[in-house]
């Protein structure tokens, strides 16, 4: 067991016994969503991913520690606390030498799931290469993270605060290979479609878990991004959501937002121009990804290489 990782005593007995464990990141709670929605639905996930027959850790970086699945009263820490801190892979030794609390982002998760030797991770959605990427030279940690380490990564595809294109081109670049799940479109995050297609289709979890193991048995380091659109019923009108995006972003501008701010502030301003529905949207997606998650999870355990 690594120094810095300390399992939750559910993690910690799933491991001895074998279960199939799914890692949650934790800046989706202190940076993505409002309280207490946070810790309600963190919770709410938690509950799905047990009974998808799996063991959540969600994971964060408390006391100078990895916390590997995190107690109830250590959820409402994270979700109550304004200063903890965005921890990406830059950050991840500051927070741990200096005792502060850290809630990690896609890339962090992907490094402490893997150190923990779990290789399924569910979120909303990933970051990627903002717009105007060509002058502003924003690109989020969780790409380089897809490319080098072993995690799949569940997800309901990037937001349209992204360029999805480039997002996607970037990945490419990496060798990260983009699954999509039920369809043959790339989902972005509000909505079901992006108008990119994923790589490649695996609607089983069975083809999914066959389809990872194969890659990392052939030595091909990096995740793989399973993306599961929302729930129809879920979903956001496209011309609403792709309207207040635009509004979004021009703020962000407007107002000089930079550096790992601008991911949180784009997100704050989209809930409250959707008064709250994107909310529920995002809530929603979610918990359809942790079933997808848990059913990979176990799959892996399952299913062989073929
Ligand atoms: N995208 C979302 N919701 C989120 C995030 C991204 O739709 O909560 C969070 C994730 O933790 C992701 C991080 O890893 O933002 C990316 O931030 P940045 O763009 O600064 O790398
Ligand atoms: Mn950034």
């Amino acid at each position: 067991m690594h120094q810095f990782l300390l399992l939750s005593p559910e993690v910690a007995n799933a491991r001895a016994s074998g279960k199939p464990i799914v890692a949650l990141e934790s800046t989706i709670i202190s940076h993505g969503m409002p309280y207490p929605q946070n810790v309600q639905t963190a919770r709410e996930v938690e509950q799905i991913i047990r009974d998808g027959g799996a063991v959540p850790a969600t994971i964060a970086v408390i006391g100078g520690k990895i916390c590997i699945g995190l107690t109830p009263e250590q959820l409402e820490l994270l979700g109550n606390s304004p200063e903890a801190l965005k921890v990406s892979r830059r950050d991840l030794a500051y927070v741990l030498s200096q005792n502060k609390l850290g809630a990690t982002t896609v890339a962090a998760t992907m490094i402490c799931a893997q150190l923990a030797g779990i290789s399924v991770f569910v979120t909303g959605g990933i970051g990627g290469v903002h717009r105007g990427a060509e002058t502003s030279f924003d690109i989020s940690a969780d790409l380089q993270e897809l490319a080098q380490t072993n995690v799949a990564v569940v997800c309901a595809g990037v937001k349209s605060i992204l360029d999805i294109g480039l997002t996607l081109e970037y990945l490419e670049t990496q060798g990260v290979p983009v699954v999509s799940v039920g369809q043959e479109g790339f989902p972005a995050f509000f909505t079901r479609e992006s108008g990119y297609h994923a790589d490649f289709r695996l609607d089983t979890p069975a083809e999914q878990a066959s389809f990872i193991r194969t890659k990392w048995a052939l030595g091909l380091n990096g995740g793989v991004v399973v993306a599961a659109p929302v729930p129809e019923s879920d979903a956001m009108p496209k011309e609403e959501i792709d309207g207040i995006t635009l509004q979004a972003l021009q703020e962000a501008e407007e107002n000089g937002v930079t550096g790992k701010k601008v991911t949180p502030f784009l997100l704050a301003r989209i809930k409250t121009l959707t008064a709250g529905r994107s909310l529920a949207t995002n809530i929603a997606l979610v918990k359809n990804n942790a079933r997808v998650g848990a059913a990979l999870a176990r799959a892996l355990l399952e299913h062989p290489i073929t």
